[in-house]
């Protein structure tokens, strides 16, 4: 009898426990990344938060930047809306957590490709949607031109980011002697370099345009020509979800594309009448592309016209319509001397 009762006690918890764990979001969530978005019809997106030009809250409390319009791109793709997104701000440091836990379901942060974070770190990394490099901010009045001429200084630089690696690393390739002071936050970064503790102050290229503006004199500084890495940065997700993994590398390729085929939000509506095939597929008016992956046929016709193709949201946040004006460089389209180009809508 007694065995019978603690049979029936185990059964019950198993059935229990079977049927309340796996619907604990962080369980439920993992191997199914489009399902539980569509289900929250939400898209949980981890951004900064605190970088100018990339993810940062604007005058009206939305945020906004380049970063943050490719959150919303994904939304427009799954759930046909770009305001469908739930922002996420993290530092350098907690950034892949957030990801490794199913906190958020795609991480667009100014975060580099690199090998150990593509395999140990368990990600995968959508293409690359800015190509940058590591650059090193200092005092005009320092007469500095050159990272040699830094030798024996000392270096501000945020922690959990390849910046200090580099760092590290090209110091030690050029034999210059350094201090590296190292915050969490990029704002104690730029605070302490502004109050004087720091000679330099480094990070990729395109945060430190972006966020020099908010230093005191923001005239007396320059960024040395030296480009000491490479910064491919680009959306991330975790292993394990190949079919989301596709979606948001389809969504960079479609506005991508987009561009190079001349597509934008403004015209977009009257190329659905386009003659060229590979319009047609792109927006889905042939083919069924986006049903291979659970998705509308038109999602890129939903990116293209709630977001814009690639060069309409880079000159919204770095080009010709920011304050920046940042030429495109690598980040144009190969046929303008550039190194973007997506595979084909095929
Ligand atoms: N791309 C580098 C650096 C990324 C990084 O965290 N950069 C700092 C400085 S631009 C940053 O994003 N700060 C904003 C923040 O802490 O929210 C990486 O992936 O490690």
């Amino acid at each position: 009898m007694k065995q019978r009762i603690l049979l029936i006690v185990a059964l019950l918890a198993i059935l229990i426990l079977g049927i309340v764990l796996p619907t604990t979001a962080q369980e439920a969530d993992l191997g199914d990344t489009l399902g539980a978005v569509q289900d929250a019809g939400i898209l949980n997106c981890g951004v900064s938060g605190a970088l100018l030009a990339f993810s940062y809250v604007d005058a009206d409390g939305n945020m906004a930047g380049f970063d943050a319009d490719y959150c919303r791109a994904v939304a427009a793709a799954v759930l046909g809306d770009a305001e469908a997104v739930g922002f996420r701000s993290s530092n350098a440091s907690e950034r892949f957590p957030i990801l490794q836990s199913g906190e958020i379901d795609v991480l667009i942060r100014n975060t580099t490709w690199t090998i150990s974070r593509d395999t140990s770190l368990g990600f995968n990394f959508a293409p690359t949607t800015y190509y940058d490099g590591q650059g090193m901010l200092v005092r005009k009045a320092s007469g500095f031109e050159t990272l040699e001429d830094m030798d024996g200084g000392t270096v501000c630089v945020n922690a959990g980011t390849t910046t200090e690696k580099n760092l590290a690393d090209v110091f030690r390739g050029l034999d210059i002697e350094y201090e590296a002071v190292v915050f969490a936050e990029t704002n104690d970064v730029r605070q302490a370099y502004d109050d004087g503790r720091c000679d330099g102050w480094t990070t990729d290229k395109s945060g430190l345009i972006a966020n020099s503006a908010l230093l005191a004199v923001p005239e007396d500084h320059i960024i040395l020509e030296a480009t000491m890495s490479k910064e491919p940065l680009g959306p991330l997700v975790r292993h394990g979800d190949d079919n989301w993994f596709d979606i948001v590398k389809w969504t960079v390729n479609c506005t991508i594309l987009a561009e190079d085929l001349g597509v934008t939000a403004a015209n977009a509506d009257d190329m659905l009448g386009s003659d060229d095939p590979k319009i047609l597929n792109l927006l889905g008016v042939e083919g069924d592309l986006g049903q291979a992956m659970g998705l509308n046929n038109d999602f890129c016709y939903q990116i293209v016209t709630q977001v814009g193709n690639y060069g309409e949201i880079y000159t919204r946040h770095l080009g010709e319509d920011s304050v920046y004006k940042v030429p495109r460089g690598l980040n144009n389209l190969w046929t303008n001397g550039g190194i973007l180009y997506a595979p084909p809508f095929r």
